[in-house]
């Protein structure tokens, strides 16, 4: 059964570990942001995260992508793992831990798990023959496949293979899965992704190779060295030996004792049946815990196709990041693309939404208001926030939206965690618009003092709203606190209390108005020229 966890056990959720085939790409970088956000969200409520990222860099596809750029295995890898990192950096990725499979203590900790499961009973030598997907790095039913035993997610032919290999006794495992998936609701989400899971497993669990005679770069068979394990019988190993102390002679037994089970993989739809089949399988024959959650979200498409290395028709997001930051990138692929579902890019799209949002209703709504108050106030605010008066309405909202935001983010809905936060700034237009302080201020008397009030409370907002998409857009919220005269340590110390209302007080300085996020422009402005 999927183990219990205690408020002291810390949150470890994972992100693939991609194939060093080729550098990152948009979908890579989708599912590291996706797991960035839920990992600062969890630090945010005080959870201990433990975040985990890294490379899967041995097997037949990776040895061909290394010969064809003329490199060896080892250079092509470190040159290949490195882009991840550095992108990671630019997206400001905020990982705790960064596996390469072709770790020293990853290789131990592999070889210390087959041990074990051959120990089990659960390892037996056959021969095979089937038609094997490269790019999947996976044996194929005939059934799946399309004209030409074309895979169909790669559209390139299978090739047909004969081997003498290991084989992991999945079928063993059947009966416990069906009972794990039926108890455990929760194991797999979203729920048509368990359904899927379910579906499959009706056809019957077949035993899979886990060793390959033909492929020579990869973690040897203990016991047999003609033979290599195969890359996925390796690769999800990352996940625990991610865990193991640097320090220490690498074991099983304290990698686990350091954080394992996960709380959460976070996959790829594509790679749904490593994660919710092959691996508890793997897991039970070994006696360790199973994870707590697999999450498999959909596919950024381009053209109704998934975006991948290996069809070539990606999007670059270094490219991104250096044209529109960090932080337009994160925002638009978590609100855009309903956190499950597949998605798919248009850059007039990506532009009139982090405009709309970003700029106009935060930025603006910031500016403007910090605008008023430089003009009328001396930059100064004239009561606490906690004394809403007239804006005891507005305060409701607020208070209603942000909780609902957490529940979104608790239950991993990313897009209507931020909707629910732009819905803040919804509010604050609306209510800076009714309430006009731009003309009270000019009446004079009582209606200038509830004009200064009325801009504490909207500044209060935009202080919520900096909290509450700090997961998501961590810079641009960090320039909401400059903005309302906090330094960087009391952003980096906030925490999801700091949602409640009441955070700004009378005689707080704001800095002078400086817009928090630059419009971008279309390419049609950028052609007339200047507005
Ligand atoms: O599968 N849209 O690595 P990989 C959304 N090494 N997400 C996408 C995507 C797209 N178009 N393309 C890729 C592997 N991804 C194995 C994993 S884990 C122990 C081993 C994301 O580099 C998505 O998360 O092919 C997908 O599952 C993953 O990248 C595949 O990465």
């Amino acid at each position: 059964t999927c183990s219990s966890t205690s408020s002291q056990d810390p949150f470890v959720l994972t992100t693939p570990l991609y194939y060093v085939n080729a550098p990152p790409h948009m979908g890579s970088a989708y599912s590291t942001i996706a797991a960035d956000a839920i990992a600062r969200f969890q630090r945010l409520i005080g959870k201990k995260v433990i975040f985990i990222t890294g490379t899967d860099e041995h097997g037949e596809k990776i040895a061909t992508a290394a010969a064809a750029g003329g490199s060896t295995p080892n250079d092509h890898c470190d040159a290949i793992s490195q882009s991840y990192r550095a992108l990671w950096k630019d997206l400001d990725i905020s990982y705790d831990k960064f596996i390469r499979t072709t770790d020293p203590k990853h290789e131990a900790i592999v070889e210390e798990f087959y041990s074990k499961v051959l120990a089990n009973g659960d390892i037996y030598r056959a021969d095979y023959e089937g038609l094997y997907c490269v790019n999947c790095e996976e044996y194929k039913d005939e059934k799946e496949l399309l004209e030409n035993n074309c895979c169909p997610m790669h559209l390139k032919p299978c090739v047909s293979r004969k081997e003498d290999n290991y084989f992991f006794a999945l079928s063993k495992y059947q009966k416990k899965l069906e009972d794990i998936l039926e108890h455990n609701p929760d194991f797999v989400q979203p729920l048509y992704r368990l359904n899927e899971v379910q579906n499959w497993m009706k056809s019957g669990l077949k035993d899979f190779s886990i060793s390959r005679a033909s492929v020579d770069w990869g973690i040897r068979v203990p016991n047999d060295p003609k033979q290599t394990i195969y890359v996925w019988f390796d690769a999800l190993l990352g996940y625990i030996s991610a865990l193991s102390d640097d320090h220490e002679q690498p074991s099983l037994q304290t990698a686990i004792s350091s954080g394992w089970p996960a709380s959460l993989h976070l996959i790829g739809k594509d790679i749904l049946r490593f994660h919710a089949v092959y691996w508890p399988a793997m897991l039970m024959s070994a006696g360790l815990s199973l994870p707590n959650t697999v999450f498999g979200h959909g596919f950024l498409t381009k053209d109704g196709m998934k975006m991948g290395k290996s069809l070539g028709n990606t999007l670059e997001p270094k490219e991104l990041v250096q044209r529109f930051g960090p932080d337009a990138v994160r925002y638009f692929f978590l609100r855009e693309v309903e956190f499950g579902n597949d998605g798919d890019y248009s850059e007039e799209r990506f532009i009139n939404i982090v405009n709309a949002h970003l700029a106009n209703t935060i930025g603006n709504l910031l500016n403007r208001t910090l605008g008023l108050l430089k003009k009328n106030c001396q930059s100064t605010l004239v009561a606490d926030s906690s004394d809403a008066a007239e804006g005891i309405e507005f305060k409701d909202t607020v208070e209603k939206l942000v909780e609902k935001s957490k529940v979104h983010y608790e239950s991993l809905q990313l897009s209507s965690a931020c909707e629910s936060v732009m819905e803040i700034g919804n509010a604050g237009n609306l209510y800076i618009d009714a309430r006009a302080p731009w003309s009270l201020f000019k009446q004079g008397g009582e209606s200038f003092d509830s004009a200064a009030k009325d801009l504490v409370l909207i500044l209060e907002a935009v202080r919520i709203i900096a909290v509450a998409l700090s997961p998501v857009t961590p810079n641009l919220c960090l320039r909401i606190y400059r903005q309302l005269g906090y330094t960087d340590q009391q952003f980096h110390a906030a925490t999801w209390s700091d949602t409640n209302w009441g955070g700004l007080k009378g005689g707080q300085v704001m800095a002078p108005p400086t817009p928090i996020f630059a419009r971008i422009e279309t390419v049609e402005e950028a052609e007339s020229g200047p507005a």
